[in-house]
């Protein structure tokens, strides 16, 4: 045994590890995606990266069936896609464990919606363990495997950002051994067909009655009991917080808050004089807690964003706990594209297109940012081409649409929205924004990119080649640093009848580790019209005094796309004449 600093993510992977499972897969998604980049590093654990997390749900219901444990990963999202395998999974039940690692976002660090986990728990009618910090996340997890064997049940162990990300001690163990069984068939089991469904239904039901003992003694739920005038019932990271906030508070600490610990509810209101639930997001607990008859306090907390201590203290009145408050008044630091990316000069091409712009998820979000202001939509991931095609479907616009999505974003859930444009004759534009990786995550592979998790090379789909197999009109490749040619290339599909799809091919500027030389301005020769400003690379900037642009040579990695932009030749590498191609006109 020995005690390390970990992240909650990092104890996740150890805690797995140490429950043996053969294999860990899933989808990047912030705050989960270090689990899986964690594990990989363990020795006898095979770890993959799916295209998006309902192959990874089915890769690791496979693994299971086979008899062997798996962990599967993915942001809260994540589990909108993978809901089809979950549901009908819990029915089934498991052969070796199957863990799902879901990381919910209180406050939207860096999400698009706010998702509380724990109902996906009651929906499905799977158990659900909570952390409260990494000595929790690695023990939860393996007791959620020896759960999911014991109950023959998938389960979700749910974290949140401050614990995926936050660093404590832990105690680490040594890796259990496991004996792959023979696989033996058992097609009454996982055949869902409707005759066999309907027995597994009640079998579900059977199994939950068994959970719900479960619960009401198992290790992870327990009573802290100190002043009586308030009891809390809580669970996961708000736990920590009200341990700080109300230090005197009696506690009800739930670790695992499906199913519904009914009796210990009871058992700790009866020892309280008030009970209050504190809890982030969804009043998941308080609306059970409330429906056994529990009379409980208004904290008039709120049901939106991430609690602190401080929050919780002022809810009950009581000095804030000293905590090192935030530094105010740091210069704001807006998120931008890099110097250099590839994703700026395709929305300069579309903006100056006056394009609807149907976007999607990832880096090139930042497109729909000041100045570039160039998407009018992101909803979820792959949304971009079937919004395109509803919108042509209406015809009430005469501007062209376009459709925006990058390359891990296409293979996640892109090619089904253009396999239908093909499948009910949409003539629209498809841009793909191929930069070989999965950027906004922290450059993971996918299966464009030609590599795997562990770093190993892989196949890279060819996209052109696979659009024009589909059935696409017209396939083009356009290289983003030269916006004049991806507008020139835009014009002519946009204008077309027909179905296109554009692949804009360039490295994540993050990637490229030879840096070009770096640009400089002429002062002589800039006429002050601001084009390359409206680049937005942080690179570029207008000098106050004489409104001429300045680009700083620390920041430039020498792409080329303000020199191309540029209406009077003025930007060139260290002042000698500049003869690269693809000039603005
Ligand atoms: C369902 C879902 N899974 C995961 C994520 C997290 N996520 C957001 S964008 C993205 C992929 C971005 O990669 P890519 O499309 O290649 O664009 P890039 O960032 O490289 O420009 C991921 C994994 C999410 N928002 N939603």
């Amino acid at each position: 045994m020995s005690r390390t600093l970990m992240s909650g993510n990092e104890a996740v992977a150890r805690g797995a590890w140490e429950a043996g499972a053969a294999v860990g897969v899933g989808y990047p998604g912030t705050p989960s995606t270090e689990v899986l980049e964690n594990l990989v590093r363990y020795e006898g654990v095979h770890c993959e990266w799916a295209p998006n997390e309902k192959v990874a749900a089915e890769v690791a219901a496979g693994v299971s069936m086979a008899g062997a444990r798996v962990l599967v990963t993915m942001k809260h999202v994540g589990l909108n896609v993978a809901a089809d395998p979950l549901f009908t999974q819990a029915y089934a039940g498991v052969g070796g464990g199957l863990v799902y690692l879901v990381a919910d976002d209180p406050g939207m660090h860096s999400s698009q919606n706010e998702q509380d986990t724990r109902n996906y728990a009651a929906a499905a009618k799977v158990p659900l363990f909570e952390p409260s910090d990494s000595t929790e996340a690695l023990a939860f997890v393996k007791r959620a495997f020896e759960v999911s064997e014991r109950y023959n049940i998938p389960v979700i162990v749910r974290t949140t950002t401050r614990v995926s990300h936050s660093k404590s001690l832990v105690e680490c163990g040594d890796r259990e051994q496991r004996l792959l069984p023979a696989y033996q068939k058992d097609a009454a089991r996982f055949v869902m067909i409707p005759a066999n469904a309907r027995n597994r239904r009640v079998s579900l039901a059977q199994r939950l009655e068994e959970l719900s003992s479960c619960v009401e003694s198992c290790d992870e739920n327990r009573i802290e009991l100190r002043d009586t005038s308030l009891g809390v019932i809580t669970s996961g990271i708000v736990y920590q917080y009200v341990r700080q906030a109300l230090p005197e508070a009696s506690v009800l600490k739930l670790g695992m808050v499906f199913p519904f610990p009914e009796k210990l509810i009871l058992d700790f209101s009866s020892k309280v004089d008030r009970v209050a639930v504190i809890e982030e997001l969804d009043p998941y607990l308080r609306l059970r807690v409330s429906a056994l008859g529990v009379g409980v306090i208004e904290t008039g907390l709120p049901c939106i964003g991430e609690y602190t201590p401080g929050i919780i203290a002022t809810a009950f009145g009581v000095p804030a706990p000293e905590l090192r408050e935030p530094i105010k008044d740091l210069p704001p630091r807006p998120p931008l594209m890099c110097p250099g990316c590839p994703h700026r000069g395709v929305f300069y091409a579309l903006r100056k297109l006056k394009a609807i712009v149907t976007g999607d998820i990832g880096c090139y979000t930042l497109g729909a940012l000041p100045p570039l202001q160039a998407m009018d939509s992101c909803i979820c991931m792959g949304a971009s081409i079937g919004m395109a095609h509803g919108m042509g479907l209406v015809g009430s616009t005469d501007r062209p649409v376009v459709a925006v999505i990058g390359d891990s974003t296409f293979a996640h859930s892109g090619l089904t929205g253009l396999l239908d444009m093909v499948y009910n004759g949409g003539a629209g534009t498809v841009m793909i924004l191929d930069n070989r990786t999965t950027a906004m995550t922290g450059h993971q592979g996918n299966p464009v990119s030609g590599i795997t998790l562990a770093g190993d090379p892989a196949p890279a789909v060819d996209l052109e080649a696979l659009v024009r197999v589909i059935g696409v009109a017209s396939v083009r490749e356009v290289d983003p640093h030269d916006p004049a040619e991806v507008l020139a290339v835009l014009r002519e599909e946009t204008a077309a009848d027909h179905l296109s799809v554009i692949v804009a091919k360039a490295p994540c500027a993050l990637l490229v580790r030879e840096k070009a030389d770096p640009f400089a301005v002429d002062e002589d020769a800039c006429i002050k019209c601001g084009r390359c400003i409206s680049l937005g690379c942080p690179a570029i900037s207008k000098d106050p005094e004489t409104s001429r642009a300045v680009i700083d040579a620390t920041l430039c990695v020498g792409c080329g796309q303000c020199v191309r932009v540029c209406r009077s030749d003025a930007i060139m590498p260290s002042g000698a004449a500049c003869d690269i191609g693809g000039r603005w006109s």
